[in-house]
């Protein structure tokens, strides 16, 4: 596999140069910030892609290029249009410098979610966590979602309320800044109020609905997308399943089955991300590598443990340590790599997905997950790992 390393631009604390000596050889990263409503241009690409290649390194995987809420909710359907066409430029000029592989994600309002970005581990660093209690905590108390609590249990509404009691008014805001004013990557920030107004756009839209708008946009992107030899890797909703009465679509085997047969080409495939798919127990991720191998354009390996008395929490674990079989995915995902070589075909890019902080990464400000330290002990375990595997099956 290429091993690459996600990289959040020219203000990343960590470094090209620290990339590098990880052992990375490209690079993950986007126009962060860039205006959501006019494409990328080739100037910019450029610039940016000759950055990278003065350190050494190649820009391997745009992610992400974001979605609109325009296309996913496709309420103003002028508009929606108009954001496709967005989207479809901006592939055609990454296209034209030479870029192939483009990550993007289909989750309503939220891009990936935690409740704690600084949750002690067993053994001193730091870790992200999805602790349901305290989402729930935030939903009925702090957002006080109209309709929430017919989501939950008597029981789990009062855990909650125990939560949201036992949290002062700093807690509170933190848990508010961690929940909606974005993580890295999402390139949102809402407010409480915004964030309500937001959810109310969606009180029309279901599954289904969702599912047709999300269709409606692979039937306009993949050709474009195919015709200038680009791989579309959509991720997987993080984490797996609806929050805040939002459907999510991307969760499943079954949906990843349904994201294939949307529209059949090498330009539609996933971002296999076993930390995303990996959240739900009936995922069988050694299974699902197997089967979508072929699809797979784009890989995340980090591993979550799900807590005993309630899986529907969870901390990211080390990266071997988590509840997936790492070992069997790299295992069948080599077996894809070989498969493609014989056909004289396409690179797996690789990246360590989020890490503990460890160590001197205490002393610098990094993206939550995105340290270097803990990332670069990540990379280390999987290449391990990966040499350990060729060598042997
Ligand atoms: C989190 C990331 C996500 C991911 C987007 C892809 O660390 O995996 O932010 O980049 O969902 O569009």
């Amino acid at each position: 596999m290429e091993h690459t390393w996600r990289w959040f631009g020219p203000d990343d604390p960590v470094t090209l140069s620290e990339i590098r000596q990880a052992g990375a050889t490209g690079i993950v990263t986007a126009l962060h910030g860039h205006a959501p409503t006019v494409p990328w241009s080739i100037e910019e690409i450029t610039e940016r892609k000759a950055l990278l290649e003065a350190a050494g390194l190649s820009w391997s995987v745009v992610e992400s290029v974001p979605v609109p809420e325009a296309i996913k909710q496709a309420l103003d359907i002028p508009a929606r249009d108009r954001a496709i066409e967005v989207f479809c430029s901006t592939l055609e000029n990454l296209a034209a410098c030479g870029i192939d592989t483009v990550c993007y994600n289909f989750m309503p309002i939220l891009d990936w979610t935690r409740t704690e970005l600084e949750w002690p581990t067993e053994t001193g660093g730091r870790a992200l966590r999805f602790d349901q209690t305290s989402f729930a905590a935030f939903e009925l108390f702090i957002l006080e979602r109209p309709g929430a609590q017919a989501l939950y249990s008597e029981a789990e509404i009062e855990a909650a309320r125990r939560c949201f009691e036992g949290m002062d008014e700093l807690a509170r805001q933190r848990l508010v800044t961690t929940l909606i004013a974005g993580l890295p990557g999402s390139d949102q920030h809402y407010t409480l109020a915004q964030f309500l107004e937001h959810l109310k756009a969606y009180e029309a839209i279901d599954e289904d609905r969702l599912r047709d708008n999300y269709q409606y946009f692979l039937q306009k992107v993949v050709p474009v997308a195919e015709r200038v030899g680009m791989r579309l890797a959509v991720h997987p909703d993080d984490p797996p399943r609806p929050l805040l009465g939002l459907p999510r679509i991307v969760s499943t085997a079954a949906d990843a089955r349904w994201v294939i047969d949307q529209v059949q080409s090498p330009a539609n495939g996933l971002t296999f991300c076993t930390g995303s798919w990996g959240v739900r127990k009936d995922n069988d991720l050694v299974a699902m590598a197997r089967e979508f191998g072929p699809h797979i354009h784009f890989v995340h390996l980090r591993a979550t443990r799900r807590d005993l008395e309630d899986p529907q929490s969870f901390i990211e674990a080390d990266h071997l340590e988590g509840d997936v079989d790492m070992v069997g995915v790299i295992r069948e995902l080599i077996g894809e790599e070989r498969r493609r070589a014989g056909e004289g075909g396409a690179r797996l890019p690789m990246r360590p997905d989020h890490g503990h902080k460890l160590c001197d990464d205490n002393a610098r400000q990094t993206n939550p997950g995105y340290p270097l330290i803990g990332r670069l002990k990540g990379l280390a375990e999987l290449r391990g790992v990966e040499c350990a595997v060729r060598r042997l099956c």
